[in-house]
């Protein structure tokens, strides 16, 4: 007997519609834990790449320190050592292709560069020389040479502003966010951005050419750039120090004196050339490391400085992995105009 009970067909169709809600919620579900689940296996393989990558980076700097090893080693079976850009630690060497992807490093001498800790002497003080050497750096780079004020402040222990363009802690405190004057030694060059005056622009300009060294260094003379040569004394031009660069022998100078008998210090006062003897050298104790991976498009670039002296094993004093990959200014003429 045909039925005909409205009551009942409302029923089914009420169970139908539940059924197809579920199954469609089901379906809906199921989908979302397939593609949970392939972003987990994404996640998880990009993250083993990405830690591969950050693995060739720190074999990088092992192997760049084992090469550091060997130079050391060969100076001291010379008698008058020195360190020079026709080294093997200072070859430019291609990216190595590596399972996924390539590794690529390269190593720079960071006495090649003006450190800016050379500001502020052992007893508090600051070096004028060094300090004299510093504002021509600057002005041979269009910066102003009264920002190495803030530079100064940053370093020495006192909260009293070197001039009217240094900054202590009552500059910084009316910032936002605020922060106080390091009032020890740099750390890293990136704090250069943290200084009163220090745009981006200034930062990216100069971080080239410092380095912010544990201890009193002296330029190493065989590896430093025209800019930072021709920052040695008053009468020399960006161009003197490009033509110092281009006539430096391969194998560098093997002392400071000789290196000063180059025709372009003939006029040099004698006082004047025995103050700056004693900011530059011809050998290199420390070094920056760079070395990028790139496995399955996960990058890692890693700079390392490493510490080299004659009686123990090099050590490395700091990683940074938040840095760009760059390549050395030091063996290469510099990009900014000539000062005429
Ligand atoms: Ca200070
Ligand atoms: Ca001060």
């Amino acid at each position: 007997m045909p039925h005909n009970n409205p009551l009942a067909d409302q029923q089914k169709g009420v169970a139908l519609l539940t059924v197809l809600l579920v199954v469609a919620m089901a379906t809906v579900l199921a989908v979302a834990m397939v593609k949970a689940q392939q972003a987990l296996l994404q996640r998880s393989s990009s993250v083993f790449s990405q830690d591969q990558a950050y693995l060739y980076t720190l074999g990088a700097e092992s192997f760049a320190k084992s090469i550091l090893q060997e130079d050391k080693e060969k100076d001291q079976t010379k008698n008058a050592p020195q360190d020079s850009l026709n080294e093997t630690w200072a070859k430019k060497t291609p990216p190595f292709p590596v399972d996924g992807g390539m590794v690529q490093a390269h190593i720079e001498d960071l006495q090649g560069r003006f450190n800016l800790n050379n500001l502020i002497q052992e007893d508090g003080q600051v070096n004028i020389i060094a300090l004299t050497m510093f504002q021509r750096l600057l002005a041979a780079l269009d910066i102003s040479p009264a920002l190495a004020s803030p530079v100064i402040d940053w370093i020495d222990a006192d909260n009293l502003p070197n001039d009217s363009d240094g900054a202590e802690e009552d500059w910084y405190l009316r910032l936002k966010p605020a922060y106080r004057s390091a009032n020890r030694p740099f750390v890293s060059v990136s704090e250069l951005s943290l200084l009163r005056g220090f745009t981006p622009e200034i930062v990216t300009k100069l971080s080239p050419y410092v380095a912010t060294l544990p201890l009193f260094t002296t330029v190493n003379v065989n590896t430093a750039s025209a800019v930072v040569l021709a920052a040695m004394s008053d009468n020399m031009t960006t161009v003197m120090g490009k033509d110092l660069v281009e006539k430096r022998p391969q194998s560098g100078y093997g002392s400071v004196e000789v290196f000063l008998e180059q025709p372009v210090f003939a006029n040099l006062d004698p006082n004047v050339k025995q103050n700056v003897m004693k900011l530059l050298g011809v050998r290199s104790q420390f070094f920056s490391v760079s070395a990028e991976a790139e496995i399955d498009n996960r990058r890692r670039v890693l700079t390392s400085v490493i510490a080299r002296d004659d009686t123990t094993t090099l050590k490395t004093i700091s990683r940074d992995w938040s840095q760009q990959w760059q390549t050395p200014v030091t063996n290469n003429t510099s990009p900014i105009k000539a000062n005429p």
